[in-house]
This record gives C-alpha cells, structure tokens and sequence, in this order.
C-alpha cells in the first residue's frame, strides 16, 4: 500500500492529494494513510502536508528505495523482487543466504554501503556509502553451468549501454568484467554460481558503479574512477535513473539468451565497446606477464589472442588479468 501511495504522488506531483482521497482510493483508513506517508518521508521523500490540502511529493529522495525501484523497473515476464539496505556485507553474500532460503528468481538486493564488498578471487570492492551502486541478482537459469560465463557479458553489455544512454559516457568494456572510461574502472561484475555438474541452482550477478565517488583509497585511486569524475560535473547523478536502464536492456539480453540459446547480441555489443580488441595488452596468468595481441572475442565470448611468435590462443575468461604497459588498461 505504501507503494501505491507513492506511485500515485509520483503521478501528482503538480497538486495535492487528501488523505481522504488516498484513504477512498486505496480502501484504507485515514490512520493507514497517515502511517504510510510518515514511513515514506522517514524514508527521505519530501512530501508537504498542507491541512485541508494533503499531501503533495516536493522531492524525491536520492535513497535508493525498494518501492520507487519496484514502481519504476516493471517486467512482463518476471516479478522483480528489491531488497534496499543501508548497510550490508555483501550483497552478494545477502543474496546467496536468501537463495538457500529459497527466494524467487529476480530478486535484486542493493545497499547504500557494503563493508565487505568481493571482488573476483577473494578481491576487495570498495563501496562507500552513498556513492555508487552495489547490486545482485538471483538468476536460476535452465543451461549448462560452462555457459553461464556469458552472464558477465550480457550484464557487461547491459551496464554499457546502461551509462552510455543515461550519461553520455563512451564507457567501454575490459573483458571480461570490468566497464572502463579513460583506461579506469568504473564498474566491476562478479558471477557467481552454484551449481552440480549438469545444473544450475542459482547465479548470483553482482555488480559494482562508481557512480557519485569523487575521492578514492590510495590503493585504487589511480585505476579507479566514477561517473561523476568522467562528467566532470557537480551535480550527482540519480542512480535510480542507471539501474532502470541496467534492468530494461539486461532482461531484453538475457531473454535471448535463455530462450534462443544465443547470447550473441551480447557479444556484438562486447566487440563493439570494447576496450581491449585490436589492441596490443599483457595478460598475466600464473605469475607470468606476456605481450600478447587481442584479436576478438569468439561466438562464445572467450578472448582469442595472438601470441607473438603467431600462436593464435583462446582465453576463457577469469584465467588472466590484463593490463596496457604499467597502466590499468
Ligand atoms: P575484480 O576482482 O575484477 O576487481 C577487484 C579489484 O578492483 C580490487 O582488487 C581493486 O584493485 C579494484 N577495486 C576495488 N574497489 C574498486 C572500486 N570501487 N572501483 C574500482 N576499482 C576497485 C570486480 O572484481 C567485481 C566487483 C563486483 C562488485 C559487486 S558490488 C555488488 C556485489 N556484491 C559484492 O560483494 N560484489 C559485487
């Protein structure tokens, strides 16, 4: 009901709405009403109420909130399911205890801040409150678990499009997870997966936007960058604006994927924004650096590169790190 509160504020904001009219329109006591209301504002929603007037939304709040985030990213074919959280380990981590509970399928949780937010291999992600979006998804796809790698370059492409249609920003993608604006990290992704031999039981997608950040930690300050930073602009950007848009080309990627086994779109828009093919990188695997030559990406989203005595090799990903002379790409 609070949901449907706000969603109808939303559509108002030109005037406003007694609680009478919310108590009618909603079959709910005026008691109910008022609850609501005082739930939303302590959620950070400036909304006035004038006696005899009611209530009227002034400003939304720059919080991320499960209901906004339900009301504005709707799905014909799932029933998304937002968790929001001012502070959390991992959302991963949420995520994977909610899916041995037995959550349904899309459920996204996110978190203002993560403590412990992971990257790859036991890596840390730095995730300051307030300043990015730290989000997963629960996936329970019916394929095999050796293609559930395309996962990260579906989302890749979809988080690419995603900056690229709400800032205007040439964002490209470092294969395999990484999404990079003038050679620094902007966003990372990590899949995760439990699975038996021939079966998924879930993928947990979690992924990492700098978005409003302005400083970073000593360790990551010179590969890492934000949103804001590459805009070069003050005003923050509404993060809620970036994930509508994550979601409504993600869910059209996958789609494909799960329903045509074809996850080549995704791959087209890999190879089309990506930071790395027809350029010269070292990849470093098992403690050894090599300079190699970045060919393409195959039908199946593995990297082919060029060994330098002509050695053509396919690299699947999260065999390498892979790096541009001493800088991050
Ligand atoms: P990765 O292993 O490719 O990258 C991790 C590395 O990136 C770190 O070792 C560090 O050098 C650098 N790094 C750490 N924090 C940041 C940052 N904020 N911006 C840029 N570079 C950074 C990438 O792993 C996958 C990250 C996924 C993060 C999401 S957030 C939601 C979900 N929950 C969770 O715990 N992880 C995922």
């Amino acid at each position: 009901m609070r949901k449907e509160i706000l969603k109808t504020l939303m559509e108002n904001t030109d005037k406003y709405i007694s609680g009478e009219e919310l108590s009618q329109i909603f079959s709910v006591s005026r008691t109910a009403v008022w609850k609501a209301i005082k739930a939303l504002k302590e959620q950070g929603y400036q909304i006035e109420s004038v006696s005899r007037k009611g209530y009227k939304l002034i400003e939304q709040t720059v919080a991320l909130s499960a209901d906004e985030l339900a009301i504005k990213i709707k799905s014909e074919k799932h029933s998304y399911h937002f968790i929001c959280h001012k502070s959390v380990d991992s959302t991963s981590s949420a995520l994977k205890r909610l899916a041995n509970e037995g959550v349904q399928e899309w459920t996204v949780v996110l978190s203002e801040e993560q403590l412990e937010g992971r990257g790859r291999l036991g890596r840390q992600w730095i995730s300051k409150a307030g300043e990015g979006i730290y989000m997963s998804l629960l996936l329970k796809p019916d394929i095999l678990p050796h293609h559930a790698a395309k996962i990260t370059q579906i989302a890749a492409s979809a988080v690419t499009l995603a900056i690229r249609e709400t800032t205007n920003l040439p964002v490209l993608i470092k294969w395999p997870n990484d999404i990079v604006i003038n050679g620094k990290k902007v966003c990372g992704i990590l899949t995760e997966m439990a699975a038996e031999l021939n079966q998924i039981n879930y993928v947990i997608l979690g992924i990492g936007i700098n978005v409003n950040g302005e400083y970073f930690d000593e360790e990551i300050k010179d590969k890492a960058s934000s949103l804001k930073m590459a805009l070069g602009q003050e005003k923050p950007i509404d993060r809620k604006v970036v994930i509508e848009s994550f979601f409504r080309h993600f869910e059209g990627l996958y789609e494909q994927f799960i329903d045509e086994s074809d996850a080549g779109h995704a791959i087209e828009i890999c190879r089309k924004y990506s930071a790395i093919i027809g350029t010269d990188v070292q990849i470093l695997r098992r403690q050894n650096t090599e300079a190699v030559f970045v060919v393409d990406l195959t039908d199946e989203g593995e990297l082919l590169i060029r060994h330098q005595d002509g050695r053509e090799e396919v690299i699947i990903s999260g065999e390498v790190s892979i790096r541009r002379g001493d800088r991050y790409i």
